[in-house]
């Protein structure tokens, strides 16, 4: 739907050749490779630094899933020899030590203008311009338009009634407090069991009097195996990074710290299968959903997999109706994230830690003096939101954006995202999405994927820039052919069963699609190679 194009606005003078909104990892490298081309850029970040998603979420447990001496940047061998990790999963403050750390030796910080945000982009058709206005009044106008806004950035508290009675003070887990938040001698209540939630919860008990925990669906996790990295490793790592990363981007899931086994299980021996399983369940990290080729085929090979991690994740809570309460059982295991914890599950060990299935006693409404559920008050004088986000479409989306002919994304998209190859979409030319819906984002490491994505978008400037050619823009026949085939590909997969943020079933009234692209980042990068080998064969270059 076409709705009334806004004027174009004077830019008093803010010209640039791009611009970029978000400084986390995305947007920071972005930043980096359009500068040494020469060209005028500007970032802005909502944040008063850079970061991202390691920038705003810092609740208390917050770590990566994916192995730091991966999740850094593999584009700089300087980079990396100046930055030593000190765990296997890096804790959030050390990430965005080391992202302040890029932007410092990189002097990004200069390009980028903070505590503002982007409200609107307008697609010019009579200059080829994108015009964009911020919440802070800025005007500005460029060129190339990118969208860096990461794809768990915009923090969702449900709605449930009551939150403005309540007298105590509430948090989201991706919108934390920069003091951080002393629960000592507190009665706390959280809300959501996902990543954030298996994070903090330990944590917070550590601290508090008592906490309540809401938990609406029990997650598959296990054992992060977390643990200080010898100086060994990182030597290893030292002089391998920058190979590994190009090996990295021939994998599925842009991780080597382990393969998927491709064999799969009907054609092992059950005890094989028990053994592979029970050697990457007891390694720790993602390796578990590798242990065979099948597993987020069919439902009868996830089963093994399934069985396998509820006996684990039983035994570690000692009430068996507890236990019970924990075990997930509404979804094939891996698809949704698979959470990997410290102490999670025995946190329900302690006297001081309370379980609420919010299924039998759904959560009616937040009063005074802390949650109602099931005809219960549970006081509390803190209540933790780890409630996730209006995942990949959401930060994109509250950017009000206008492509040719007074067409908005927002109409656009009203039954879902549509692009092509998640890197643009028809319509909106010049506009480019790092790690957008359609591409394998949130499946994969996303430092590798976004490296991809910037990789791609910086040759493909040069060759417009090279070649004086005004636009790119995708084609809507390449975006409904690439739209049809990221759903005939997660059809395959058991994904669409679950209830999860990827199908974007977590935000009431948001269309139900699949939305990362489930192919792999291998196999995935050499499309994106082949498209750009084919002069952007899918986009339409304009004068
Ligand atoms: O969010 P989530 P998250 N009443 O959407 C529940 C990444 N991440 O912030 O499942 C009651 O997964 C909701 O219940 P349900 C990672 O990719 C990574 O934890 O919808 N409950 C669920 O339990 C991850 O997957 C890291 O039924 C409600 C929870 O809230 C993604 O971010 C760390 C509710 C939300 O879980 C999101 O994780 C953290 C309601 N009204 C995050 N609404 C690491 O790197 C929602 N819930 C380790």
């Amino acid at each position: 739907m076409a709705t009334e194009k806004h004027a174009p606005s004077s830019t008093s003078g803010n010209d640039y050749d791009a611009i970029i909104v978000g400084a986390g990892f995305a947007g920071m490298y972005m930043l980096h490779r359009l500068r040494k081309q020469g060209l005028h850029v500007r970032v802005y970040e909502a944040g008063d630094g850079v970061g991202g998603t390691w920038y705003w979420n810092r609740y208390p447990g917050a770590r990566c899933d994916v192995e730091s001496l991966e999740y850094q940047y593999g584009f700089s061998d300087d980079l990396q020899r100046g930055w030593t990790w000190t765990e296997r999963y890096a804790a959030q403050p050390e990430i965005l030590r080391y992202q302040n750390y890029v932007a410092d030796k990189l002097d990004l910080k200069k390009d980028i203008r903070f505590n503002t945000r982007v409200t609107s982009a307008d697609y010019d058709t009579p200059s080829g311009l994108w015009q964009i206005e911020t919440d802070k009044g800025d005007r500005a106008q460029a060129r190339f338009f990118i969208m860096a806004t990461g794809c768990l950035s915009a923090a969702r508290v449900p709605d449930i009634a009551g939150l403005e009675d309540f007298k105590g003070k509430w948090y989201h887990t991706g919108s934390w407090p920069h003091d951080g938040v002393d629960f000592t001698g507190r009665r706390v209540a959280v809300i959501g069991t996902g990543s954030s939630g298996i994070q903090s919860i330990p944590i917070i008990a550590e601290q508090a009097d008592h906490v309540t925990v809401f938990q609406r669906t029990a997650n598959f996790t296990l054992p992060a195996g977390n643990r200080p990295l010898s100086e060994e490793e990182i030597a290893a790592r030292r002089t391998t990074l920058l190979e590994d990363r190009k090996h990295a981007r021939t994998t599925a899931g842009g991780i080597i710290a382990f393969e998927y086994n491709e064999a799969l299980s009907g054609e092992m021996m059950p005890e094989d299968v028990q053994r592979e399983m029970e050697t990457r369940w007891t390694g720790g990290g993602f390796a578990f959903l590798g242990s065979y080729g099948d597993m987020m085929a069919t439902t009868e090979a996830n089963d093994i997999a399934a069985d396998f991690a509820r006996a684990k994740m039983k035994a570690r809570v000692k009430e068996p109706e507890i236990a019970d309460t924990l075990m997930p059982n509404d979804h094939p295991v891996g698809t949704k994230r698979l959470c990997l914890d410290t102490g999670y599950l025995e946190t329900f060990n302690e006297p001081h830690v309370d379980l609420v299935n919010v299924r039998e006693l759904p959560i009616e409404r937040i009063a005074e003096k802390g949650v109602l559920a099931g005809g219960k008050e549970y006081e509390a004088d803190a209540i933790v939101f780890a409630t996730g986000f209006d995942a990949m479409t959401g930060a994109i989306l509250a950017v009000d954006i206008t492509g040719r002919d007074g067409l908005r994304l927002r109409d656009k998209w009203e039954a879902g995202p549509r692009t092509y190859l998640g890197l643009g979409s028809a319509g909106f030319p010049n506009l480019f999405f790092i790690t957008g819906p359609g591409s394998p984002s949130v499946l994969s490491n996303m430092i590798v994927s976004i490296e991809q994505h910037v990789d791609w978008i910086t040759d493909c400037i040069s060759r417009l820039t090279s070649g004086n050619i005004g636009t790119i823009e995708a084609t809507p026949e390449a975006e409904d052919e690439w739209v049809a085939h990221v759903n005939e590909v997660a059809a395959e997969t058991l994904y669409p069963q679950a209830n999860s943020w990827y199908m974007g079933a977590n935000v009431p009234g948001k269309p139900r699609l699949f939305m990362p692209y489930p192919g792999g980042v291998g196999v995935y990068g050499e499309k994106l190679d082949e498209v750009a080998a084919a002069d952007y064969e899918g986009f339409r270059l304009g004068a």
